[in-house]
């Protein structure tokens, strides 16, 4: 190849910058092609998938069976609006009702949209249930958190990035410190006019910060005895990433877990995406009993793919796959490897000094500055070596694969990991 002729790589990224918004910037490598655990790049190189599309590609890659699910019915009936019954919908909705034990669901498509809906729920659930004065809910936030990119959503991000010039903000919100009971007592305590807490089980975009043991719980009995929703964004730590179906896990009918040592955390309104469709198309959902869902009614909310028959089709097809797989129990045992192993190798250097997580919810922390191009370069690093992954904040990189891995695969990607951090040792 001459120097002046352009790789199939460089053509598809000059395409992005010259046509697309420069609303990101992905590591450079163009990928064409997934199957499980890998992703192939347009020059035919094998990597394994250390990110699985931030969490929503759990049962792996082009899984046959949803991706069978979602051709069938997509030569079927795609979508007919919620102006007319489908019959997918309602058998998505008992489905889904059942597995996570819930009275109803309400399907929209993205993350950020069920957050919004979410938020919409807790609000009239506000005025027409606990008969806070119209206008006056509010709704506790955390630090750090991270629930999507709307403009009511940026509103309550403490994100600058996030955030800068997309003013006026989204009133109604108070933030507090992620992991720490006082301060949400503190919150609760100082007005007559919560509705509710939106909190993420672990922090995924804030470096997944893990609360103490027993933190959910806890906010959860405090929220009860002050009347106030608790509202789970599962959306990243949902649908077995943390080695429970959910990380808010206690209450649900997951068949797999001997949840009887964890507290019971079932979440008020349960808020999911991602790897509800396995990757395979954009589904979210809202999740809560009767005595909450009831404050939506006919024209209050709503979306035009929210709920189709493909969207229905392939979520059950994915929430099939976690179960059968044992995606959980495999997300557990494989995270406690794969944290004890770099422990192992943490022990022996200083260019690491942690790894937290929780399954395969992970992230280590390297020893540099938060502003330093450390993380990247070992991103790019990993990258040669067969390995994609990517930096959060600075100094963070993040490593969630398809919960669908094996053991020696596992244990393949922790040499490639270590092999790659030795070569930025001092
Ligand atoms: C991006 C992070 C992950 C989420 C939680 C709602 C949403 C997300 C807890 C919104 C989305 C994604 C979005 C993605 C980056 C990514 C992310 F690093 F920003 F935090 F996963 F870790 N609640 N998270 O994590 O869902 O509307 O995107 O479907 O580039 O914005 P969405």
């Amino acid at each position: 190849m001459s120097v002046i002729e352009k790789t199939a790589s460089q053509k598809a990224i000059d395409l992005e910058n010259k046509y697309g918004a420069h609303n990101y910037h992905p590591l450079p490598v163009v990928l064409n092609r997934g199957e499980g655990v890998y992703v192939w790049d347009v020059d035919g190189k094998k990597y394994y998938d250390f990110l699985s599309a931030y969490s929503a590609v759990n049962q792996g890659h082009c899984h046959p069976r949803i991706v069978n699910a979602m051709n069938e019915q997509a030569q079927t009936l795609t979508l007919t609006s919620r102006a007319f019954y489908n019959d997918m919908l309602g058998k998505f909705e008992k489905y889904a009702t059942d597995y996570f034990n819930f009275d109803k669901l309400l399907p929209m498509n993205t993350g950020a949209e069920a957050v919004e809906t979410a938020l919409k729920i807790c609000r009239r659930w506000a005025y027409e249930k606990k008969g806070i004065e119209e206008n006056e809910a509010e709704i506790i936030v955390c630090e750090n958190n991270f629930h999507g990119r709307t403009t009511t959503i940026i509103s309550f991000s403490n994100d600058p990035v996030a955030r800068k010039h997309f003013g006026p903000y989204t009133k109604g919100f108070i933030k507090i410190e992620y992991d720490n009971l006082q301060a949400l007592e503190k919150a609760l305590q100082s007005s007559k006019n919560i509705a509710g807490f939106l909190v993420e089980p672990i922090q995924g975009e804030a470096g997944v910060y893990v609360p103490s043991e027993g933190y959910l719980a806890k906010a959860k009995a405090l929220c009860e005895k002050h009347n106030v929703l608790f509202i789970a964004d599962e959306v990243q730590t949902g649908i077995a990433r943390t080695g429970r179906l959910l990380a808010t896990c206690g209450d649900c009918n997951c068949e797999q877990k001997d949840c009887s040592q964890t507290p019971n955390v079932k979440p008020d309104v349960l808020i999911l995406g991602k790897a509800l469709s396995g990757g395979a198309y954009p589904v979210s959902a809202v999740l809560a009993n009767d005595d909450i869902m009831s404050v939506i009614t006919p024209g209050s909310h709503g979306s035009t793919f929210g709920g189709n028959p493909v969207a229905a089709a392939v979520a059950m097809a994915a929430l099939d796959v976690v179960k059968e797989e044992q995606l959980a129990d495999n997300a557990e045992r494989l995270g406690n490897i794969f944290r004890s192993e770099i422990n192992e190798y943490i022990k022996t250097t200083d260019t690491v000094t942690l790894v937290r997580g929780r399954g395969l919810l992970n992230a280590i922390v390297i020893n540099d500055t938060e502003d330093s191009d450390t993380a990247w370069n070992i991103c790019l690093r990993l990258r040669d070596n067969g390995l994609l992954a990517k930096p959060t904040h600075g100094n963070i990189i993040r490593f969630a694969p398809p919960l669908v891995m094996t053991e020696p695969q596992l244990r393949e990607c922790i040499d490639i990991i270590i092999n790659t951090l030795k070569e930025f040792e001092a």
